[in-house]
């Protein structure tokens, strides 16, 4: 069978936290840059189903929309809790990691001069909802890892970049955010030429 393809840009940007997961699970998969930016307009582009990527192909499933391709793998590599309590409390996590990265990329892309001390400056009340979100086990859903750990430790590693001690005052976050960072799936796509090359974001900014 072909190996699933992954088309995006060469940022980590929305492909990140899908790439770790899909390296922290073994799966060996093709990376498909679309630049330069003419074939990213003319070729790939048009067929996007929303004009945007990333785009994951898998066989005959073919998917935008990064939440989706995480869920779509979740589902596939049992990375979406036990039962529908526990799906739906990942996908809670997820939707408001969400929030918190529409509202980063919007700062990153549209207002970085001036909204970025405002941004830092609101984050810790952003942050105060996940650390209280966090529980004893070492995962969002306690001992098993789920596709939203992946979503909420690439935030988190923006948040970092942005702002390094963001994380000092939420000790469960900030251990929670270690542990992801130490596994050993995760350390492999973090130590690879593909991952120290790129940047977090298209513009530079972060
Ligand atoms: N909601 C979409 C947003 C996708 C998105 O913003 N893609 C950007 C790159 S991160 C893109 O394709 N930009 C190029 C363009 O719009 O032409 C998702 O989660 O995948």
């Amino acid at each position: 069978m072909a190996k699933i393809q992954l088309v995006y840009f060469p940022v980590r940007g929305r492909g990140e936290s899908i790439r770790t997961l899909l390296v922290d699970n073994n799966v060996d998969y093709e990376e498909v840059d679309v630049l330069p930016r003419e074939n990213w307009v003319n070729n790939w582009k048009p067929k996007m189903a929303f004009g945007q990527c990333p785009f994951l192909k898998d066989g005959d499933v073919e998917l935008v929309q990064s939440n989706t391709i995480l869920r779509y793998l979740a589902r596939k590599l049992d990375l979406y809790g036990a039962d529908n309590k526990e799906a739906s409390r990942a996908d809670m996590i997820n939707d408001g990691t969400e929030d918190l990265r529409v509202a980063y990329t919007k700062m990153i892309y549209q207002n970085y001069e001036e909204g970025k001390g405002p941004f830092i400056e609101e984050l810790p009340g952003k942050l105060t909802y996940f650390e209280n979100l966090m529980q004893n086990g070492d995962y969002i859903l306690g001992s098993k890892i789920c596709f939203a750990d992946y979503n909420l430790f690439d935030l988190l590693d923006c948040l970092v970049t942005l702002s390094p001690p963001c994380l000092d005052n939420f000790p469960k976050l900030k251990a929670y955010y270690g542990r992801m960072m130490n596994r050993p799936g995760v350390q492999k796509r973090r130590s690879t030429e593909h991952f120290k090359g790129m940047k977090i974001n298209g513009n530079g900014k972060q």
